[in-house]
């Protein structure tokens, strides 16, 4: 796309965390910076391990590729390339490219003299992330525990690791997770549909205005959050919902090792029912 026409007036120096001007410019769209950088060169090592290591097993079928952690005898300590060895390399890789993405939004938003929500934001992601490869293997003493790469290869980890705990539905974390997840779809459902009803009209009729969405909501329910409060309670809620799944998961092995039902007999324990 050719450059938009307001793009050269906040295309200004200056912001960058480190490196002074020496990668500030921009390449077509793209901010660079230092971080642009080493995001890159994460992102093709990373990557290149991936294709290289899929390459020695003869897998040449993307659904197929399975880079898998080590064996859980290697406890926290380095494996060999083809037994796990990569995925730690790929896993460094993974959290240089994304910590970097997050740092270049952290440079962008400071040149535009912008909050740092959109960094912060990613930043939930990214220890949702960090919590399933690092502090949870971390804690349970192997990185064996941590998530293979691979499309189909980390649904099996993810339903492998859930029958482990029996039920991980009865995971009050992981209750609290999605329910924060579903609230968060409603509530950008509720926010597009209201903003398009109002501010996108049928030939003929005229914008409607804020008030006019305050009262819809006034109306209906009795109270308006309101046009700003609608934003902070949809990233409230979003974060929410990466915070609490990151709970459920390290809670997982480390803090309770039976199945997920049986947590809930301390309901039944209860001295009231006596
Ligand atoms: C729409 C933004 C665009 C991003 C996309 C993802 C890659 C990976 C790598 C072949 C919303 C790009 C994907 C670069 C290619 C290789 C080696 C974001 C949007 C389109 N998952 N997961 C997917 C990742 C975990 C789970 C799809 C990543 C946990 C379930 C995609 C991570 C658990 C299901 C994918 C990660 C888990 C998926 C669509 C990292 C718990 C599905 C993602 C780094 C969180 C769904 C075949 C999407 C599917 C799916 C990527 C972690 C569970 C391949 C990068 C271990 C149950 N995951 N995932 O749209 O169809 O995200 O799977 O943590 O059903 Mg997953
Ligand atoms: C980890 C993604 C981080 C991504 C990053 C960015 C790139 C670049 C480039 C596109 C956290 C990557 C970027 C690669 C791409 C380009 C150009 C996000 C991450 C940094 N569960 N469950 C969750 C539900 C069951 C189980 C979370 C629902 C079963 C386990 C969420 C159901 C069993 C784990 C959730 C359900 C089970 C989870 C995931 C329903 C299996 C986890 C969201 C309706 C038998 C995971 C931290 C998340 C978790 C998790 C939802 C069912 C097991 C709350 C709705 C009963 C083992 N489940 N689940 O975490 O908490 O996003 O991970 O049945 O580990 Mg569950
Ligand atoms: C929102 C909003 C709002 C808007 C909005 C939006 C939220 C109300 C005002 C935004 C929303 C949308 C647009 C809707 C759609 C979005 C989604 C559904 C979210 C998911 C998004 C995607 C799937 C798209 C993902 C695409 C990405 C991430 C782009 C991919 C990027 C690249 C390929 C390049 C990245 C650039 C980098 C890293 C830096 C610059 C680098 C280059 C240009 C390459 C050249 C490299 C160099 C110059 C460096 C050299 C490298 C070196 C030295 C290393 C080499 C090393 C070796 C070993 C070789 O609320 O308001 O409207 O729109």
């Amino acid at each position: 796309m050719a450059m938009l026409n307001f793009e050269k007036k906040y295309r200004v120096r200056g912001g960058t965390l480190i490196g002074g001007d020496l990668f500030d410019f921009w390449v077509g769209p793209f901010y660079v910076g230092f971080f642009g950088v080493t995001t890159v060169f994460f992102t093709f090592l990373g990557t290149a391990m991936i294709f290289w290591g899929t390459s020695q097993v003869g897998v040449f079928n993307p659904w197929q590729i399975n880079i898998a952690p080590p064996d859980l005898k290697y406890g926290l300590g380095p494996a060999p390339m083809m037994e796990g060895g990569l995925w730690q390399i790929i896993t460094i890789c993974a959290l240089g490219a994304f910590g970097s993405w997050a740092l270049r939004e952290v440079e962008i938003s400071r040149k535009l003299g912008m909050g740092l929500h959109v960094p912060l934001a990613f930043s939930m992601a990214i220890f949702a992330y960090f919590t399933l490869v690092v502090i949870r293997p971390v804690l349970m003493g192997a990185w064996g525990h941590g998530f293979p790469y691979g499309i189909l290869s980390h649904l099996d980890w993810v339903s492998n690791t859930g029958y482990q705990y029996l039920h991980f539905h009865y995971n009050p974390a992981h209750m609290i997770a999605v329910t924060l997840f579903f609230t968060t779809t409603l509530a950008l459902a509720l926010h597009g549909a209201l903003v398009l009803s109002s501010t996108n009209p049928a030939a003929g009729q005229t914008v409607r205005t804020p008030e006019h969405e305050d009262t819809f909501f006034r109306d209906i329910i009795g109270y308006s959050v309101g046009t700003l409060g609608i934003h902070r309670l949809g990233l409230f809620l979003a974060l929410a919902a990466v915070f609490w799944s990151a709970v459920c998961i390290v809670i997982s092995g480390p803090f309770w090792t039976k199945g997920w039902p049986e947590w809930w007999t301390w309901w039944l324990n209860l001295p009231i029912w006596g």
